[in-house]
């Protein structure tokens, strides 16, 4: 089956050819990643943090190894980014080729031929029967900011809506998109004006049926906003940072009816969500809504920094030429890159491996939480699956035992990622190119470590 020999591949030759194995020959950090680390302390600001306090020197299949020589196993794929695997031999070839071609004209001065594929490829595989365009940048928040443009300039309007719990970057307009103050926004305002917020679906925690919901939010949006002066909403289809919250069936396809009706542009930001990630393409495909715009990062380029916005034609073509751009988006190293993803994409079985590992995780989630209430809620889809940790009580979240729980399977050389507004939830979101011995051992690290909690 090709998808074995895909996961073959990646173990056995995958990234640097690493072998697939935990292994710890220190505390973390040894003394070489503790040195490494003194000097980040000197030399970078306080505000750019980390979360496993080891310095990277090689990643592949399903491990990260550091500087002294501690093999990790990954279950964060750098919040979601090298899904095809880290270092994958496609992707370096495709970027060592490219370096040595060219490394930048810049697309608005000299135009090339890979950034073109890359959009004829996102206008392709994204949701929609309809003709499609597509402008590429470099991060996600840069995707975001440029739908937004692209939206008000379509709609002649100003208004946007976010949801509660939403993350959608860290640039000025999108710290005001993003819910969470702290870490991502306290001290930093002021904010770009004309966000608005409307309530999300959370069926763990407001116990709404999808239409219920989507009733709340479109009144609420009705009301307080008016629907004549919305350019846009933006919603993540799975919410990554908010804590993988998954909205109840029927919440999305309202919200875009309602859009529809109204003459508002529906952005999908599948930026966490997208390549794979879920165990589809997309996930917007789960929820059966078909978004006006995507913005899209992260999984596209197997760890290249790239991101893109596709979507209907007529909506995209409203900016007057010169409108959009940037001196690097779609940089030509990125695109290759991009292109081999995509070819990993849709021909080495990875969404169905994404569906095997949701498989995985979600049983062992599930069965762990029939033994212990801490765990709340077990949800998500395909590779992209979290676990809400909680007083079973009052179901009040559980911040600290959930810090707790990471930071043990982290000493344990397990990498694993917190989210969630409350800070009370454990995301899974392994590479697609992990082989489920390592996952079920790093999921075994994480039920020992909530054991001992
Ligand atoms: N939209 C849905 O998940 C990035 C943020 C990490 P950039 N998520 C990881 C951090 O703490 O900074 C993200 C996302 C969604 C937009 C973004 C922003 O993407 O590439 O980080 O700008």
């Amino acid at each position: 089956m090709a998808l074995l020999d895909a996961e073959t591949e990646h173990r056995t030759q995958g990234g640097p050819g690493l072998p697939q194995q935990r292994r710890l020959v220190t505390d973390l950090p040894g003394p070489r990643s503790a040195a490494i680390l003194a000097r980040k302390a000197d030399a970078v600001p306080a505000g750019v943090g980390h979360t496993v306090p080891v310095a990277a020197v090689a990643a592949g299949g399903g491990v990260v190894v550091d500087a002294d020589g501690n093999s990790l196993i990954d279950l964060g794929s750098g919040i979601a980014v090298t899904t095809v695997g880290n270092a994958h031999p496609k992707i370096a070839a495709a970027v060592a080729a490219q370096a040595a071609q060219f490394t930048h004209t810049c697309f608005m001065i000299s135009p090339y031929e890979s950034y073109i594929e890359v959009a004829e490829a996102l206008n392709r595989l994204t949701p929609g029967d309809f003709a499609k365009k597509s402008a590429l940048f470099n991060s996600g928040a840069e995707a975001v900011e440029n739908a937004i443009k692209i939206a008000r300039k379509h709609t002649g309007r100003q208004g946007v809506v976010a949801f509660d719990h939403g993350y959608h970057g860290r640039t000025n307009l999108t710290m005001a998109l993003t819910a969470k103050s702290m870490p991502y926004k306290s001290g930093f305002g002021p904010f770009a004006p004309e966000v608005y917020r409307a309530p999300m679906s959370y069926p763990f925690r407001d116990g709404l049926t999808g239409p219920d919901a989507a009733e709340r939010a479109i009144s609420q949006m009705e009301k307080q906003i008016g629907a004549g002066n919305l350019a846009a909403i933006i919603i993540e289809p799975i919410q990554g940072e908010g804590g993988f919250i998954v909205p109840a069936d029927g919440f999305l396809p309202a919200l875009a009816d309602w859009c529809r009706a109204n003459g508002v542009v529906f952005i999908a930001d599948e930026v966490q969500t997208g390549f794979a990630r879920t165990g589809h393409m997309f996930a917007s495909e789960i929820f059966g809504v078909v978004p006006d715009l995507i913005t899209t990062a992260k999984g596209i380029a197997g760890g290249l920094p790239l991101a893109a916005v596709t979507g209907r034609a007529e909506i995209m073509d409203a900016s007057h030429a010169g409108g959009l751009g940037g001196t690097y988006g779609g940089n030509p190293i990125a695109c290759a890159a991009a292109l081999a993803a995509i070819d990993v994409f849709e021909n080495d079985g990875v969404i169905e491996r994404a569906q095997q590992i949701g498989t995985i995780l979600t049983e062992r989630l599930t069965a762990m939480q029939s033994q212990d209430p801490r765990i709340g809620d077990v949800r998500g889809h395909g590779a992209m699956i979290a676990a809400e940790f909680v007083d079973p009580e009052t179901n009040a979240p559980d911040a600290a035992l959930t810090a707790a729980v990471a930071q043990a399977a982290i000493a344990q050389g397990v990498i694993v990622l917190t989210c969630g507004t409350y800070g009370n939830v454990i995301r899974f979101l392994p590479p697609l190119s992990i082989g489920d011995d390592l996952l079920i051992e790093g999921l075994d690290v994480v039920a020992e470590a909530l054991a001992a909690a």
